[in-house]
């Protein structure tokens, strides 16, 4: 049955995307007269001093990072540094949290982040984690919404690229991470023609009940692109579903080799069967290298650490654990629906959004109506799974999210445009246009059973005369659009930081309610930290020094240091004494080639410093933290290497 899908049909569509470029221009030179409704700025304004109703979090693509906005206000109010070292704040610079960077390839102190995913109970955002991926070094990392910082980054072993990832279910017993490009697993030195032989790997983490990951299992499956997922919901709780693309298996110009068949699959993966298949003794533990790196908080110091094996299990072993979908050519994503009864997919190329019945996909395969197998996985008959296609949806149709009232909303790439449409009759009910090139849309618990039907926040590629310019490099932008009505509205635009792929958003006050605002110095256990002033001091440990130092507005314990000599290694140990909500102190050194600290109440960041000359080096906090900030400063004098000048600090000297 592979034949069927072997039509060479990929010309046609290259002429059909040519006559999409053309109306898209024409397209985009009317839509520059539409105008926003008069009362869109009310729906935006939050007063000063007032919370914004949502919390969106958005990856930020090639930064790395996640950054935080308040919704409807569009105001940016934190980075979140996740797999990029972060000169703000010292993250990846300083001694805890370098460990969190760590990978089996070494220190990766850069990465592209995709899907941010939200921790869900019962089918709902719960407001404890926000997970998200590392395209390049396969990773996922886990962010803690008390105190907004990434404690948490897992290495997915046997992928060769986490762009699939992290989806989870609707308990976040899992988290599910694809492998967008087939590999040889394990992986070895062969000829890249024998891609035949390469493989995918749709790897399974668990996440207990403090948030912690491991690899439960990875099922091995044929070596197609894997793509983005969305597990099951409600009556399909137990299954996910991914796209995936080049069914050809092209291993050079996909953009022509990976088009020719005109049907790719969704694989629709029973991870409960898989679970029982791998209790059965048909799982493999086989050897690999990856990392799973911890921030504790009551120490506020990441360890990694090496992990050498993990479980994998052959489809072949497990049939009954995924069937192939079939679904228009080159999709981007399946999403579920709020009920989740439909899952659905747009194919890119086809300029189709289609949806299928969950329930119509069991009682498929049930009664064994399949179209063929791909490499040993079962094709399920396409007329017998699907639910619905949405009629003349739009050009180029990537990602879904829902509103809870029976409708989807898809973003098009290729025609700039959100569609409404709705479930069931699988008509186009509204279309807005977006500014431009839409890649992920999200509602504010859009890929759950209970989403807040009130915004779609849109996240479009390219802004050319949307805001003024800034040289070669425009920035991404998103737009917010209500859907509280029966039409949509674009309320406003503003532009984002990086790259934003995908996004979620919650309610405030889910999280709100989870903030630390301090560390408490008491439960500090770091090595090197002080309580107290008094506990201050310097000590010697051949070349090594180390500054065992606190700091409380507005001075530093010690401030004077004598005796250093050139070729020491000076480790700062800096305790921030403070004990109250925002008050940062910050730490840096002249001729430091690292970041310098941001120090929170009650925690402790180490800087290792190397001085070159002898001299006397002055250091000052960095955080305008009182009135007598800018005398928050100390001095170090470094001696020659050969000299006998007493060591110790002010107490001593
Ligand atoms: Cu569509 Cu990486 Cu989810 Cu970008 S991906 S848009
Ligand atoms: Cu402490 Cu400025």
């Amino acid at each position: 049955m592979k034949s069927s899908f072997r039509s060479a049909k990929w010309v046609a569509g290259a002429l059909a995307l040519a006559a999409i470029v053309g109306t898209v221009n024409t397209v985009r030179a009317e839509r520059k007269k539409a105008a926003i409704a008069s009362d869109a700025a009310q729906k935006v304004y939050v007063e000063p001093g007032k919370y914004d109703e949502f919390y969106a979090f958005v990856s930020g693509g090639f930064s790395g990072q996640i950054s935080v906005y308040g919704m409807p206000s569009g105001r940016l109010l934190k980075i979140i540094p996740v797999f990029t070292q972060n000169p703000e704040n010292g993250y990846g610079y300083n001694e805890e949290t370098k460990p969190m960077l760590e990978t089996s390839h070494g220190f990766v102190p850069w990465d592209d982040s995709h899907h941010p995913w939200l921790s869900q109970t019962d089918g709902a955002d719960d407001g404890r984690w926000v997970f998200i991926n590392a395209n390049n070094t396969p990773r996922i990392a886990r962010v803690d919404l008390g105190t907004f910082r990434t404690v948490e980054i897992l290495e997915i072993p046997n992928s060769g690229g986490n762009h699939g990832s992290p989806f989870g279910t609707m308990n976040t017993e899992y988290l599910v991470a694809s492998t967008r490009f087939s590999v040889p697993i394990p992986n070895k030195d062969i000829p890249i023609k024998n891609v035949k032989d390469f493989k995918g790997s749709i790897s399974f983490i668990k996440v207990d009940k403090e948030g912690h990951m491991s690899v439960a299992f990875q099922l091995i499956a044929p070596g197609i692109s894997y793509d983005l997922a969305h597990c099951g919901k409600g009556p399909s709780h137990g299954w996910c579903f991914l796209t995936s693309y080049n069914s050809e298996k092209a291993h050079t110009l996909l953009e022509v080799n990976a088009s020719k068949n005109d049907k790719d699959f969704i694989a629709a993966v029973n991870w409960k069967a898989a679970e029982q298949c791998v209790a059965n003794g048909k799982a493999k533990e086989v050897k690999a290298s990856y990392t799973s790196n911890t921030l504790t908080e009551s120490n506020h110091s990441a360890t990694s650490k090496k992990l050498s094996t993990v479980k994998t299990l052959s489809v072949l072993d497990c049939p009954e654990s995924i069937y192939y979908v079939p679904v228009a050519k080159s999709p981007h994503g399946s999403d579920v629906d709020s009920t989740g009864q439909y899952f659905v997919a747009g194919g890119k190329l086809a300029a189709q959004i289609t949806a299928y019945s969950f329930e119509k996909m069991i009682k498929a395969i049930a009664d064994k109506k399949f179209s063929g197998d791909f490499e040993g996985v079962k094709i399920l008959d396409y007329a017998s799974v699907v639910a619905g296609e949405v009629k003349k949806p739009c050009l180029g149709p990537l990602h879904t999210e829902f509103d809870g009232q029976g409708f989807g909303y898809t973003s098009c790439f290729v025609s700039s445009e959100v569609v409404k449409w709705k479930l069931g009759t699988w008509e186009v009910v509204d279309r807005m246009p977006t500014y431009y090139s839409l890649g992920h849309l999200m509602i504010p618990g859009g890929n759950t059973m209970k989403p807040w039907g009130k915004y779609v926040f849109a996240m479009n590629k390219i802004t050319k005369d949307r805001y003024l310019p800034t040289g070669p490099e425009l920035n991404q932008s998103a737009q917010l659009i209500d859907i509280s009505g029966k039409k949509m509205e674009l309320l406003l635009d503003f532009p984002t930081v990086g790259e934003p792929h995908y996004a979620q958003g919650i309610a405030a006050d889910l999280v709100v309610k989870r903030q630390v605002k301090i560390f408490k110095l008491e439960e500090n256990k770091h090595k090197y930290a002080v309580k107290s002033e008094a506990e201050s001091k310097v000590v010697r440990e051949g070349n090594k020094v180390h500054v065992y130092m606190g700091m409380i507005r507005s001075h530093f314990s010690p401030d004077n240091i004598e005796g250093i000599k050139v070729g020491d290694t000076v480790f700062f140990h800096v305790t921030n004494l403070e004990q109250d909500w925002d008050i940062p102190h910050g730490f840096s050194v002249i001729g430091a080639n690292t970041a310098e600290l941001l120090v929170m109440p009650g925690e402790t960041n180490t800087y290792v410093w190397t001085p070159k000359a002898d001299g006397i080096y002055p250091f000052y906090c960095t955080d305008f933290c009182s009135a007598l900030h800018q005398e928050m400063q100390g001095y170090i004098r470094v001696s020659k290497t050969a000299s006998a000048i007493k060591f110790g600090t002010n107490k001593d000297l």
